[in-house]
């Protein structure tokens, strides 16, 4: 069985890291969000491309969940002293792959490329596709902010600012990668990782055509959420804001039209009933995945769950 995740940074990469524990690279691939890059200092950063090619090395910061675990800060530290603004926190050996990876795509590589490079020398064995080469940003509008490039919201504003709308610039001159396509169309289950729907998921089906291929595969979502609470991030109080009720049954209805299942958390096994009346089958487990044991462990019951689900549609 051939396997595709989609994904956004910290719990996507959780799940991915699940995944490829258990599938082999050919069988198993990751298409990312990119609609989080963004250009600082100069240097043109990744974050969730780098979660997810941190965590598959296995040399993610295991508090944060970003950057390389011990990484030091002398550059930053540096930095601010001689007054460049600090508002991101960029480890040395993580300053490496962005000086790198600048220098990479300033030679006229695709970030695809790129990333395939960066990710080979990591050791990193599975493939991870950006969902674009182009140049995709997430626009959160916010009530009192005006309009904030996702990182800006994210991190020096620490998601604080209420959120009327996000938008992603460029999404209609984006398409998904060469080797998206093709691991997309070939994918018998598509999962979509416990990420953020809104800034996360949404701007991988944003990209022309993505929905259409997904209509003809079997896809199914693990819920970012537990007990109406996000596991790590902004998805529980952005959706309230957006006017949605934070469950995981909300997250099945706003993929209704592309998922036939849905993995949500044991404690919210009273929303199995309404995810059935939306068409969608549930399954109800533990979706903590802190540690590796863990992401093995769901990584196995999304794949047993997915194969039944393709045996049904056949
Ligand atoms: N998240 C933070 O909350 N604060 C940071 O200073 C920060 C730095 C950072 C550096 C590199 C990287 O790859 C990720 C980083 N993140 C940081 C995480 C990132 O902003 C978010 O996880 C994603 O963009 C949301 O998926």
């Amino acid at each position: 069985m051939k396997v595709i995740a989609l994904a956004g940074g910290v719990g996507g990469a959780k799940l991915a890291n699940g995944l490829a524990q258990l599938l082999q690279p050919e069988d198993f691939s990751v298409i990312v969000n990119t609609g989080d890059d963004f250009v600082y200092s100069g240097l043109f950063i990744s974050p969730d491309l780098d979660t997810v090619s941190y965590t598959l090395a296995g040399i993610n910061d295991p508090k944060n969940g970003w950057g390389i675990a011990g990484d030091t800060h002398t550059v930053l530290d540096s930095l601010k002293k001689i007054g460049h603004p600090v508002w991101f926190t960029l480890g040395d050996r993580d300053f490496a792959t962005h000086i790198e990876r600048t220098r990479l795509i300033s030679s006229g590589l695709l970030l695809s490329e790129v990333t395939r490079i960066l990710t080979k020398r990591l050791g990193v064995a599975h493939q991870i596709i950006p969902m674009t080469d182009q140049s995709v940003r997430t626009q959160v509008n916010t009530e009192k902010n005006g309009t904030l490039a996702f990182q800006e919201y994210f991190v020096k504003y620490q998601y604080q600012p209420v959120v009327t709308h996000i938008t992603f610039s460029g999404i209609e001159d984006a398409r998904l990668s060469e080797a998206g396509v093709e691991k997309l169309e070939q994918a018998d289950l598509v999962v979509f990782c416990p990420s953020n729907p809104f800034v996360s998921i949404d701007p991988i089906l944003a990209i022309q055509g993505v929905r259409e291929i997904l209509h003809h595969k079997t896809v199914i979502a693990v819920s970012p959420l537990i007990g109406g609470k996000t596991i790590k991030g902004p998805a529980a109080k952005m959706m309230q804001e957006l006017g949605y009720q934070p469950n995981s049954f909300t997250i099945a209805n706003y993929y209704k039209d592309l998922i036939q299942g849905i993995l949500i958390d044991s404690r919210d096994v009273e929303e199995e009933e309404a995810i059935r009346q939306c068409g969608i089958i549930s399954l109800a487990t533990d979706i903590l995945i802190p540690d590796v044991i863990a992401q093995k462990r769901l990584a196995q019951e999304v794949i047993k769950f997915g194969k039944n689900l393709l045996l049904r549609n056949r």
